[in-house]
C-alpha cells in the first residue's frame, strides 16, 4: 500500500490559562493516538499545533489579572507546552500565533481573500461601553442569549447551545469589566462574503461522507438557515493588525487569523528542519488534511475556515474534521470560574500520564459527552490497564525472568497456542481499523481484548506447573505485540515494555504491520523486568479528590508563630450596614461595615455566593489592621474571614449575635 501523507493538527488552545482534563481529551490524546498509529504505519504524517494568543479571552484575562496581555501569554503558552510534553502528546511543531511568520501568513491571507472579491468593509452598530469608553467586543460583553435564553453568555458563542452569536444580539447585556449597560455605536468593519459559499460549502460537506455526524449535521444544519457574512476584524489593540489604510485602530477577528495559524506553524515546522518549502507538500501538494477538536468549534472548522480557503483558493481544504463532545467532571459542567475543574497538571504530578491517558481514552466522548469521575478512573485504571495488560506483561516477563531471562526453544504447536497465533496476527487489522476511522474507544477495547486473552492463554497453560517453553515463546511474543499495538495509547508504557524485552532501539521504530509476526527468537535475552503499574489506592485517590477537586485547602506545614505576633492583629466583628457593587469589578462588592465606634468600606469578592439582600445585617469577622489596600480605584481597609470551599466563599460568623467591634480573644 502506498504511502499516505497526512497533516494532523489539534485545536489551537487559547493561551488565556492551563489546561484541563477536558481540553486533553477533546482535541489532544484522539489526535496524537492518530498521529503515533500513522507514524507506525510509515504514512508521512506531520502533527502541528500551537497556542492561540489573540482575541478577546486573552485581553481579558489580562485586564482580569491587571498584567499586559504578552506576559498572559507568554505565562500560559509555556505552561500549556509543558504539559502537552508531559502527557506525551507528540507534536512535531507546537508554535504561537504571536510569531511573526503567522503576522505575516494572516495579513497576505486577509489581503488575497479580499483581492478575490470576498471582503467588503460595511459601518455598523456595536456595543459600546461609556464609563470604560471602548467597544465590547465578542467576550467584553455578556447577556441572555437570543437564541435558547440561558444567562451570562459570551458575546462570541453560546455555551448553552452553541450558536455562533454577536455581541449586539445578546438581551440585557453588560460590559464585564464595570458591569455597566453597553449603547450602540457606529464603527467600521471588514466582512467575509461567508454567504456566498453556502452552495459550495454544502456541496463539499454532502461529499465528505466519512465527517462524524456532529461535525456533518450541525454544519449542514447551519447553512440551511442561511449563512451570514461576517464581521472579520475587531475594534482591539491586542491581535494582527488589519494591513489597510484607515483601519489602524483594528485587528484580525481572532477565529479568522488563528487557522491560519495551522499554516503558520507548519512553516515554521519546515524552516526548522532545515527544508523552508516542505509545508506545500502538505498544504498545496496531495495531503490528507485532519482536524481534531472540540464540538464547539465545529462551526469555525467545518464552515468558516474551509470558505476561507475557497476564497483564498491554493490550499487543500479539511478531510477530516474530528470533533469530540464534552467531559464533565462528577457529573458536572466543568467551570473555570467557579472553579469547579481539573488542571491537567496536577492529575500529571499525582499519576503516571498513560494511567490518564488510557483512562480518557476508555471514556472517550466521540459520539455523546462522557464523564469524568476519580473512583471510576481508579477503577479503570486498577480493573483493566493494571488486572488485565500490565497483569499480563508482568506475569510472563517475571515468569520467564526466573527461568533464567533467556527465550526457550519453541516445540510444536497445540489448540490454544494455535488460537494465540491467530490473535497475533489479526490485532494489527483489528485495532488499526479502528483508529484510521477515529473510533478510538473501540481500538482500546480491542488491545485490551488482546492482553485478557493473553490472561486466558497463561491460566489455561499453567506454566508454573508444566514446563512448556512454547508458552513462554509464545507469551514474550505475544508482548512485543502488546508493545506495539499499545504504543499510539501507552506510549510510555509501551516503551517500557519494549526495553523489558531487551529489544534494541524504540518501539516506534518498528512497524505497525510487525506486531503480527514472532520476532522474539529462541534464545533471546529478555531485560530487567520491573512492575509496569501500581494499583491506585482508597487513600491516595481520596487524598486526590480533596486536595485538587474539592480543593479542601490542605493544612500544608506552616510554620509558627510567636503568639504576641498573633496578638497584634485586630480580629474584631462587624456588622455589615451597606453593599453596593464595585464600578470597575464585577465579582467584587463594596461593604459599608459598622465596627461599633467607626464604620469602614471592605472590598470582598464574594458576589458569586452572596446576594446584597443576604448580607445586610450579618456579622462577620474583620482583620481590622492590615494596611488599606486599593482595588481599582476603589480602597479596603480591612478584611473579611471566609472559608473557600469548592471555589465558593462561605463566612466565618459569630454563632450568636454580639456587640459590633467586639475583639475577637
Ligand atoms: N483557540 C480553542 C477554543 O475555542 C480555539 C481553537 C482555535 S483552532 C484554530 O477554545
Ligand atoms: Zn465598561
Amino acid at each position: 500500500m502506498s504511502r499516505e501523507r497526512l497533516l494532523v493538527t489539534s485545536a489551537l488552545p487559547y493561551a488565556n490559562g492551563p489546561l484541563h482534563v477536558g481540553h486533553a481529551i477533546g482535541a489532544y490524546i484522539p489526535a496524537d493516538v492518530y498521529v503515533r498509529y500513522h507514524r507506525l504505519k510509515g504514512n508521512d504524517v506531520v502533527f502541528i499545533c500551537g497556542s492561540d494568543e489573540h482575541g478577546t479571552p486573552i485581553t481579558v484575562t489580562a485586564e482580569k489579572e491587571g498584567i499586559p496581555p504578552q506576559a498572559v501569554v507568554d505565562k500560559y503558552h509555556k505552561a500549556i507546552k509543558e504539559a502537552f510534553k508531559d502527557l506525551g502528546i507528540s507534536f512535531d511543531n507546537y508554535s504561537r500565533t504571536t510569531e511573526g511568520i503567522h503576522y505575516k501568513n494572516s495579513q497576505e491571507f486577509f489581503k488575497k481573500v479580499m483581492e478575490n472579491g470576498f471582503v467588503y468593509k460595511k459601518t455598523v452598530e456595536r456595543p459600546y461601553c461609556p464609563q470604560c469608553r471602548r467597544f465590547l467586543p465578542d467576550r467584553f460583553v455578556k447577556g441572555i442569549c437570543p437564541y435558547c435564553n440561558s444567562e451570562d453568555q459570551r458575546g462570541d458563542q453560546c455555551e448553552a447551545c452553541g450558536k455562533q452569536l454577536e455581541p449586539h444580539e445578546l438581551k440585557n447585556a453588560y460590559c464585564i469589566i464595570c458591569n455597566g449597560t453597553p449603547e450602540q455605536r457606529e464603527t467600521e468593519h471588514w466582512f467575509f462574503k461567508l454567504s456566498e459559499f453556502s452552495h459550495k460549502l454544502r456541496e463539499w460537506i454532502l461529499c465528505n461522507k466519512h465527517w462524524p455526524d456532529n461535525a456533518r449535521n450541525f454544519s449542514l444544519g447551519w447553512i440551511s438557515e442561511g449563512l451570514e457574512d461576517r464581521a472579520i476584524t475587531r475594534d482591539l489593540s491586542w491581535g494582527v493588525p488589519v494591513p489597510l489604510k484607515g483601519a489602524e485602530d483594528k485587528v484580525l477577528y481572532v477565529w479568522f487569523e488563528a487557522p491560519i495559524g495551522y499554516i503558520s506553524s507548519t512553516q515554521e515546522w519546515a524552516e526548522k528542519k532545515g527544508n523552508p518549502g516542505e509545508w506545500r507538500k502538505y498544504w498545496i501538494e496531495d495531503c490528507k488534511i485532519i482536524h481534531f477538536i472540540g464540538k464547539d468549534n465545529i462551526p469555525f472548522h467545518a464552515i468558516i475556515w474551509p470558505a476561507m480557503l475557497m476564497a483564498h483558493s491554493g490550499f487543500n481544504l479539511p478531510w477530516q474534521v474530528s470533533s469530540n463532545e464534552y467531559l464533565t467532571l462528577e457529573g458536572r459542567k466543568m467551570s473555570t470560574s467557579r472553579g469547579w475543574v481539573l488542571w491537567l497538571h496536577d492529575i500529571l504530578n499525582e499519576f503516571d500520564a498513560d494511567l490518564i491517558r488510557y483512562y480518557l481514552l476508555s471514556i472517550n466522548p466521540a459520539k455523546h459527552d462522557s464523564d469524568f469521575s476519580l473512583k471510576e478512573f481508579q477503577h479503570k485504571v486498577n480493573n483493566e490497564l493494571v488486572a488485565a495488560f500490565g497483569n499480563f506483561i508482568n506475569r510472563s516477563l517475571t515468569f520467564i525472568e526466573k527461568q533464567g531471562s533467556m527465550i526457550p526453544k519453541v516445540e510444536d504447536f497445540d489448540e490454544l497456542d494455535e488460537q494465540l497465533l491467530e490473535r497475533i496476527r489479526e490485532a494489527p487489522e483489528h485495532v488499526g481499523r479502528h483508529i484510521e476511522e477515529f473510533r478510538f474507544l473501540e481500538a482500546l477495547k480491542e488491545l485490551m481484548s488482546l492482553a485478557h486473552f493473553g490472561n486466558e492463554y497463561f491460566q489455561g497453560k499453567e506454566p508454573w506447573r508444566n514446563e512448556n517453553s512454547t508458552t513462554l515463546y509464545l507469551c514474550a511474543n505475544l508482548t512485543r505485540t502488546l508493545a506495539i499495538l499499545s504504543a499510539p495509547f501507552l506510549p510510555h508504557s509501551a516503551e517500557r515494555i519494549w526495553g523489558m524485552l531487551g529489544l534494541e532501539g524504540s518501539v516506534f521504530d518498528e512497524s505497525w504491520s510487525r506486531a503480527a509476526e514472532l520476532d522474539i527468537r529462541e534464545r533471546h535475552r529478555i531485560g530487567r523486568i520491573t512492575l509496569l503499574y501500581d494499583k491506585i489506592d482508597d487513600k491516595r485517590i481520596e487524598g486526590f479528590d480533596r486536595r485538587y477537586l474539592r480543593k479542601e485547602k490542605v493544612v500544608e506545614k506552616m510554620d509558627y508563630v510567636e503568639f504576641q505576633d498573633f496578638e497584634k492583629l485586630g480580629l474584631r466583628v462587624a456588622e455589615i450596614k451597606e453593599v453596593r457593587d464595585h464600578p470597575r469589578a464585577d465579582k467584587l462588592y463594596l461593604l459599608q461595615v459598622d465596627l461599633g465606634d467607626e464604620v469602614r468600606q471592605l472590598i470582598a469578592g464574594i458576589k458569586e455566593s452572596y446576594s446584597k439582600e443576604d448580607l445586610i445585617g450579618k456579622q462577620i469577622i474583620v482583620a481590622t489592621n492590615l494596611k488599606p489596600r486599593e482595588i481599582r480605584g476603589e480602597t479596603s481597609y480591612g478584611m473579611l474571614l471566609a472559608v473557600d470551599v469548592e471555589g465558593k466563599p462561605v463566612l466565618l460568623m459569630p454563632e450568636k449575635r454580639v456587640t459590633s467591634g467586639s475583639m475577637i480573644r
